[in-house]
């Protein structure tokens, strides 16, 4: 049984001089991260992802900016707006995903479970489709 993607908040650690977020593995993060990156400087009407993953999980905060995520998981479809610093989206290798509607200062945060793999990747629709659709 596949586990399903969703939003959770993040606490935030806040006084006088600003505020402070704090990510651990397994404990506000459900695995052990293995790979951080990234994604910033995303051009205007640009659409990114289009795939799923065949076993790597991945957390998705915008800790600047903001985007949208589209997901499939082929059982359902849905859209979440990633908002804020403290609004964490747990990505399931299950859910097809494409980010889109970056602002322009958006710095999209993905934590991962696993090293880098292409294997991992499932970039074709029909595929994905095969692969989840039981
Ligand atoms: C995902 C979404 C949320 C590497 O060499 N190592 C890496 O760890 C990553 C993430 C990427 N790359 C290379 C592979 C491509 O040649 O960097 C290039 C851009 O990656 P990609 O086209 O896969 O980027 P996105 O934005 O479509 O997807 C990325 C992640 O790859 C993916 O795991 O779920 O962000």
């Amino acid at each position: 049984l596949q586990n399903e993607s969703s939003i959770f908040n993040i606490k935030e650690l806040g006084d006088e001089r600003g505020a402070l977020t704090v990510i651990e593995s397994m404990n506000n993060i459900p695995f052990d991260i293995k790979r951080v990156f990234y994604i910033y400087g995303t051009a205007s009407g640009i659409r990114r992802g289009f795939h799923a993953h065949h076993k790597t999980r991945q957390v998705l905060i915008s800790v600047a900016g903001k985007c949208k995520v589209h997901l499939d998981n082929t059982k359902r479809k849905k859209e979440v707006e990633l908002d804020s610093p403290t609004k964490a989206l747990i990505l399931e290798p299950n859910d097809w995903h494409e980010m889109y509607d970056f602002s322009p200062d958006c710095v999209l945060l993905v934590l991962a479970s696993e090293l880098y793999q292409a294997e991992d990747y499932i970039r074709n629709y029909d595929k994905f489709l095969e692969v989840y659709s039981v």
